[in-house]
Parts: structure tokens; sequence; C-alpha cells
């Protein structure tokens, strides 16, 4: 059933107190709830009160005491109605709903030993009969019963009130959450766990307690994560000026989870995956992942849930804001300590960083079939909306404005926000205009009515741009195009222009600095600087630049100011001049990227075309080459940016560029033009190598972890290039490793080595061995051969089938399944179409169980038309085998047939 943003209609009565109670247990949990029911004004008096409901066991309804009469309610599968009520009564409902049954992972359910929950977006239906609608917001009493022994924890949102010993080898917890909420917020937690406290205080001298609760014998490896969740604390008061409100803060880890994380008040519940590290066991890249998740969760506490979402359209109103939140948080972490110059540069690795994802998930979702709005006119299937477009784009789109009103006049707007909106559920227009307030306070004349188009038209806009030199100074035009995506193409909606805020500067074409005076046609106002923000509003725009001469060279979109392709003619010498001077960080890898993407874009078309290696490209090569020997040896530059600009585009982002898309030819070219680039740069790889030895104590600062991403890139292209000693190399590092990233490089860059032999089994071996025990440490070792180039579907199966394998935990199914079909492109797409039925195959059976990681899965195929012949009928086929299962999920059906027919 599709929904539509437009139909919203307010809940027709008030549910201002829930008091639950949950007798635990795993195959049959009793829950009672007792409503105090409030029909709204003006709501007609007989108007019936629904309630929703999924996969439970109906006991009894009572109204004010007393059992409800049976031609005074209606219950079916998925609600439960009550007729005829007064205007104000108490209603007690009594359900069954069985954990140890429920594989969906939403709503309550087993996880180990434990016991959880996941509500967001509608599992709370899964617990109890409720209007499960994140605008009907209610004060929480919970009350827990359970075994003592097994359950010796057991917790909900807000404060502890009491704890009972009962007589029959149970205990009982009493909490009570203070704040307002919507039901996807609900959680409880049951099991034994270990648990990591600290008190702290927060900027205005209220105590609280953080606490981490994790499974027994995981205590060493929350450290981490209370530092993580402290500097959160920190970060929100010093910079957004918001304080925790509550008196305790709980994060327990979970080791079955659907995503990464979730943010309900006062409990958040995460996949374990975020939450324990230890160097042993942990890379960098983990480290950094968990403090970021920390983060967004934390921040959540003032952005989604004292301020939440009115409907689900609207969802990005919480996630994008919250995502930049956290984007910020862990620039400013980088940052934090370094002089001026190093800052910047740790900033522009986060951006960078930031970037490549929106480009590799984001603009292909918004050039396919699920293309849609940051907030969506309709879905079928909410949970398939918890989309890069609604989380990264959306975290753009704040970033836009951001940029457009500076930070003092942004924190002004929130604080706005959340004097409008504190204890509300709002939409994101609400959340718009704090800000307008804020920047009419300054510019009573400005307004964001053009800026709001962002938030109904979807695709990734095009700007083209064109400088023609004057005799005194140079005109710059804008005009910006984007197309029709998604459903925009069957409804003949009338694309209008964005607002896109464009930061621009230019240097000489040997490298020199250039200071820019740059006015818009027909205005006064000049801006000035060697970087200027401008702002394209209409279709075509232009401005007079003066300071430029003749040869100098653009340098376009510096920081990445507007989430927008951009079309400039540069020459290949140009680029490669942006690639090594250009002052902006950010700009400087994307230059580089430019000159990648064309090298790698014409090398698959003269394979595609068999053509052979025009000198054209051989000559681009050779800059590709130079520039990239420059690179590593600019001692100006941290490691960890020289890595990101060394880095190769994904694949994901190049197919888009490629018409039709070739995903095979693609990972040869790529994997051609990094064996190259080990070859010809051998000898400084081999420095950077040998510079850093692995035998030093353990550092965990972003400069040692810099270093070590170097380092590993520099292993795998050697091993690739099978640069004589490499191999050893590579041995000798995983031997030596004293931390994960190292010993998880050494083994990445063994398995790219084209000779497969024994001293890569045996490292492969050897990892197992040693870890065994440590489900996150297994799930790198699935993942890391599922993506290996020489992993093909026979691999995959012997995989599937070893003991390790669990089905039903979506961190292993996504370290096996999710990374051969996204990652390894040789593998997956096998020119007689065997990937895909692989993929079907998958989907239809994880479908049965989890409906949600299914209906993820079922995205990858998502741009099957645009593919070359065979892949693109092998692809149709399998979809088509998906659509044409019986029983198939709500989820995966929205995701299987929009791919079809769109
Ligand atoms: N709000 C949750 C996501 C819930 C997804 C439900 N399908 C995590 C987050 O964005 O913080
Ligand atoms: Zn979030």
């Amino acid at each position: 059933m599709t929904v539509y943003r437009n139909d919203y209609q307010p809940f027709p009565y008030h549910i201002p107190t829930v008091a639950l109670q949950f007798d635990l247990d795993p195959e049959a949990t009793r829950v009672t709830s007792l409503l105090s029911v409030t029909r709204r004004d003006g709501v007609a008096a007989h108007t019936p009160l629904r309630l929703d409901a999924e996969d439970l066991e109906f006991v009894s309804v009572s109204l004010n005491g007393q059992p409800c009469a049976p031609d005074r309610f209606v219950v079916d599968d998925t609600s439960l109605t009550v007729l005829d009520l007064p205007s104000s009564c108490e209603i007690e409902i009594v359900c069954i709903t069985q954990p140890a049954q429920n594989t969906s992972l939403m709503g309550l359910y087993v996880s180990g030993h434990s016991l959880f929950t996941q509500c967001e977006a509608e599992g709370f239906r899964r617990i109890t009969y409720f209007a499960d609608r994140p605008d009907v917001m209610s004060t929480y009493s919970v009350t827990l019963r359970a075994n003592r022994s097994q359950y010796p924890v057991l917790l909900s949102n807000g404060n502890l009130v009491e704890e009972t010993n009962l007589d029959d080898g149970r205990h009982e917890c009493k909490w009570h959450d203070p704040f307002p909420k919507p039901c996807y917020l609900f959680a409880l937690v049951a099991g034994e766990f270990d648990l990591r406290q600290q008190q702290t205080y927060t900027r205005s001298g209220k105590a609280v307690t953080l606490q981490i609760y994790s499974d027994p014998g995981t205590f060493d490896r929350t450290e981490w994560a209370m530092q993580s969740l402290e500097r959160s604390v920190r970060w929100d008061e010093s910079r957004f000026g918001l304080e925790l409100d509550l008196d305790r803060f709980m994060i327990v880890a979970a080791r079955d989870f659907n995503m990464g994380a979730m943010e309900n008040k006062g409990l958040n519940i995460f996949n374990a995956a975020y939450v324990l590290a230890d160097p042993e066991t942990a890379t960098d890249a983990n480290y950094q992942a968990i403090e970021a998740v920390i983060g967004h969760e934390y921040f959540h506490n003032w952005t989604g849930n004292r301020v939440t979402c009115r409907d689900w359209f609207q969802l990005s109103l919480k996630e994008g804001l919250t995502v930049f939140r956290d984007q910020e948080f862990t620039a400013d972490m980088l940052a934090e300590g370094l002089d001026e110059t190093s800052a910047a540069s740790a900033r522009a690795v986060k951006r960078i960083d930031d970037v490549i994802m929106l480009r590799a998930a984001q603009f292909p979702e918004d050039a396919g079939p699920m293309a849609h709005p940051i907030r969506p006119e309709s879905f079928e299937e909410i949970s398939n909306f918890y989309t890069a477009t609604v989380y990264e784009k959306g975290a753009e789109v704040i970033r836009m404005m951001h940029t457009l009103l500076g930070e003092q006049t942004f924190q002004s707007g929130m604080q706005e926000y959340f004097r409008r909106h504190d204890g509300q559920a709002v939409t994101c227009d609400d959340y718009v205009s704090s800000l307008e307030w804020a920047l009419q306070a300054e510019h009573p004349n400005r307004n964001l009515d053009v800026f709001r188009r962002w938030y109904s038209q979807a695709g990734t806009p095009h700007v083209n741009v064109e400088l023609s030199h004057g005799p005194e100074d140079a005109t710059l035009t804008l005009s910006q195009r984007c197309e029709m995506v998604g459903v925009e193409k069957s409804t003949g909606f009338a694309k209008q222009p964005f607002h896109i805020p464009l930061r621009i500067g230019a240097i000489g074409a040997d490298g020199s600095k250039r200071y820019l005076s740059v006015h818009a046609e027909g205005e006064q106002a000049v801006q000035t600087g060697e970087s200027v923000l401008l702002e394209l509003t209409q279709t075509q725009q232009s401005w007079r630049i003066s300071g430029l001469i003749k040869n100098d060279i653009l340098s376009l979109n510096r920081g990445f100011t507007a989430p927008i392709e951009i079309a400039y003619e540069y020459s290949n010498e140009q680029l490669a001049a942006l690639a090594q001077h250009d002052p902006d960080a950010w700009a400087r890898w994307e230059a580089m990227q430019m000159l990648y993407t064309r090298y790698l874009l014409a090398q698959t078309q003269a394979a595609d075309t068999t053509q052979n290696d025009t000198p054209a490209i051989a000559n681009l090569l050779a800059l590709v080459i130079d520039v990239c020997n420059a690179t590593l040896g600019d001692s100006k530059l941290d490691q960890a940016y020289i890595t990101r600009l060394l880095s190769l585009p994904s694949d994901k982002y190049l197919l888009q560029q490629m018409q039709p898309m070739n995903p095979l030819s693609l990972a040869r070219a790529k994997h051609q033009l990094e064996t190259t680039l080990g070859m010809n740069l051998a000898d400084q790889l081999m420095e950077c190598v040998a510079q850093s030895p692995v035998t030093q104590q353990f550092d965990a600062s972003p400069e040692a972890a810099g270093k070590r991403a170097l380092r590993n890139l520099a292993l795998g292209w050697l091993n690739l290039a099978n640069v004589e000693q490499a191999k050893s190399l590579a041995t000798h590092h995983y031997d030596s490793a004293n931390n994960m990233t190292d010993r998880l490089g050494a083994l990445r860059a063994l398995l790219l080595s084209p000779v497969r032999d024994d001293r890569v089994e045996a490292a492969l071996a050897h990892f197992y061995d040693r870890f065994q025990n440590d489900p996150l440490v297994v799930d790198k070792w699935f993942a890391i051969q599922a993506s290996a180039p020489g992993t093909g579907l026979k691999t995959v199966s012997q995989l599937l089938n070893h003991p390790a394998f669990v089905f039903r935990n979506p961190n292993r199914l996504r370290a096996l399944v999710f990374q051969f079909c996204s990652n390894n492109p040789l593998g997956f797409h096998a020119p007689d179409g065997s990937g895909y039925r692989f993929w079907a195959e998958q989907v239809t059976r994880i479908d049965q169980s989890n409906p949600e990681v299914a209906a993820r899965l079922a995205r990858m195929l998502d741009h099957w038309a645009h593919h070359i012949e065979p892949l693109k009928s092998h692809m149709q086929a399998a979809l088509k085998s998906v659509a044409d299962t019986p029983d198939i999920s709500g989820n995966t059906r929205e995701i299987v047939t929009k791919a079809l027919t769109l």
C-alpha cells in the first residue's frame, strides 16, 4: 500500500501516559499496557480508536477497568479498534509476543542470551497494540519482570525507580521516563552484561551516569566507546550548547542488529560492531566509526528525541541534521589540537570521506528507481527509506544552509528551533523556518524560498561552468539542470532551479595563488578573496570576475559546498596542476579524482570497443603516474591525506559515468591502473612501507592511523604489481602486526597478489584460528575473502557452508553475501548471470526471516537497465524471479517492483 505525505492527518486521540508491564520470557512474553486516552479537541464523538499491531497474540482489552464488551472492539492481524469511547478513558490491553521466534529483529527479540527491542520505524506494534506513529507522544512507566539468574539486568528508558526480588526466582524493575516520547523511542533490554560506567557533570553542574553494557567478557573492549560518549557529551555542549537532560545515559551492545544503532531515549541499543574495540581486534576505521555512531545516537537526544518527526516523511528532519552534526563532530575531533594547516587537512580528509560515500551511495540512488527527495512524497514501506538520500544528502542540505548562514547564524537558528519546538513532533519545513528566522534577523531581505526545493525535488543537479575572458575582466556563467528521476518521471512534475552555494577560486597555470574579486551581473556587491561563494538560484546566471589572467585555472565547488555534478572543460594538464597546487585540499583531491576518472573511462571505452591503447590514453596515464609520484614525494602533506589523493574513485561512482555500465571492464581497468602504479612507483612505495615499521608500540593518534593507511595502500599496490619482495613484505607485516589495521591490511595485500600461494593460505588460516571466538573479527575474515579478486561463487558457497557462517546474524550476512554482491565485481557480474541468480536466492531466503535486511540486499540491482548485455538481461531475469516469488515481503516487493518498472 502506498502512503502519501499529503494525506497526513493528526491522530484523533492523545495518549498522554502509557504504563507497560512485561513478563519476560523468550518463548512467550506477556505485555500489559495501560493507556490513558483523550479525544482531541474538535474530533467527532464516535470516532473509533484504531491501534496498530503486527504478529501479536491478542488476549484482552478493557475500558476503565471493565472488560470491553465484544461489540465494542474489533481485532484483526494488523489492528485493534475500540468503538464508542468516552472523551477520556483508560484502556488496558493484554497481549503475547514470542521473542525467540522473532527473526525480523524488529519489536522484541532474542540475541545471544539476551532480549532486545528495536522499534523504529514501526516495530512497537510488534510489542503491543498502539498508535505506532511518531506524533503520538506519551510518558512511559515500565515494569519488567524476568528470571533473576538468566536476566540479572533489566533496562528501559529513563530512570530506575524501584528494583524488587520476587519470591519465584524472578525480579522486577520499574522504570520511568519523564520525557514524553513517541513509541519508536521505547526500548527494553534484559540479560547478563558487563558494565562500564562513569560519572560526569554537565556544563551546568548536573551529575550524570554514563553506562555501557556489553556481552560478558567484553568489558576491556568498551573503553573507546566510553571515551567517545564522553567526548560526544562535551562536544554537544560546546558546539551546539546542548546539555544531556537525563540522570543516566545507557548504551547496550547487541550481536544481532539490523543496522548500526538506535537512539532510544536514554537507552541506546547498538550493533556490537559500533561499540567494541581494542587495537588487536578493531581497525582504525572501526575506531572512527564507533566514535561517529556513538556521537550520532547521542546527538539524536536533541535532534530527534526532544524534537521529533511529525510523520515518517520528515525523517530527514532528524537524520540529515544528526548526520551533519556527527560529521562536524568527527571533523572537530580530528582537528583538535592541531595547528591551522594540519587542522584544515584533517578536516578535508573527513570531508573527502563523506563525499566518497555520498557519491558511491547517494548519487546512484538519486539516478535510479528509488530516487526520492530528502523528504519523500510517498512510500510503500518506510524501512526502505532509511536511505543515503535521507541521511547523507539530507546532511548535505543542512550543510548548504550552514554555508549560506555561517556558523553563528546557523547556531542562532538552531536555538530558535529548540525554543519553538522542544517537546514537539514537527516537519522539515518547521526546521527551515527557524533557520530562516535567524537569517532574516540579520538580512531582512533574504529568505530560503528557493532553497526549500531541495526538500521536494530529487536528483543530482548538474551545473555547467563557462568562463570567457574579456579585455578587462572575465565572465563566469553557471547554468543548472536536473533530470526527472524516480516517480517524478511519471507524474509530470515541473522541476525548478535549485539554490546552489558554490565556492570557487583559481590558481595560476604555474600553481601560484589568485585573489579574486567577483560580482553578480547587474549588482553592486563585490566579494573578494582567494575563495568566494557564489549563489546560483536561477537556471543560468553570470558573474564578472577580476583578478584572473588568461591561463588561470578555475577551482570549483571548493570544500564541496553543494552536492552536485560540475561540468567544465579542463585540459588534462589543468587537472594535473590543480592536483598538485590547489590550496583547497578538497579541490586538490577532486582534481586527482577527475584525472583518474578520465583515464579509467577512456581505458574501459577502448577495451569495450577493442581498440588498442591510443597515444592519448598513454599520455594521460603518464600524467597520472607523474602526479601520483609527486604526491607521494610531497613531504608537506600528511599521510592520511596522501592516501585519499592516491585512492581511485569507487566503482559505483564511476559506473554512473559509463554508458552502458560495464562493471567488468571497469574492474579490469582499475586493476590495471593500480598495478601500473605499483610497478612505476615501486621504490617510493617500498619506502612508505619501510619508513614506518610496524613493530613499534601501538599509537592510536589520527597521524599514526594515516601512516598505517598509506602503508597498507602501498603494500596492496606492490602486491598487485607482484613486485619482488612484495609478498614477503606483506607476510612480515602480517606476522609482526600489533594491531588489526596492519594485520588486515597485510592480509588484504596478500589476497591482491596474482599468485595465491601457501603464504596467502597460511595467513588466512592463521587469522581464522586466532580470532575464531570473536564474531566481529570473524566477520572481517568472511568479508575480506568475499571481496577478494579471485573469489567466485564456488568460494562463496564454501564460505556459506562454513561452520562459522550464521545465517540469522545480519553482520555475518553483510560480511559475506553483501560484500560479494557489492564489492566483488569480477565474481558477482560473471557473464553467465550466476552471480545474479545467487543474489536472487539469497534475497528470497533472507526475506523469509528478515525482510528489512533482504530489502537492502534487493537494492543491489537497482541499475540493471543501464548495464551492458548480457548482464542486463540476466539482472532483469533475477529481479523478475524475486518479484514472482510467492509471499515475498512488502519490503522486498517495493524494491524489485520499482526496479523493474521505473
Ligand atoms: N534511527 C535509527 C535508524 C532506525 C532504522 C530503522 N529501520 C538509527 C539512526 O539513524 O541513528
Ligand atoms: Zn540517526
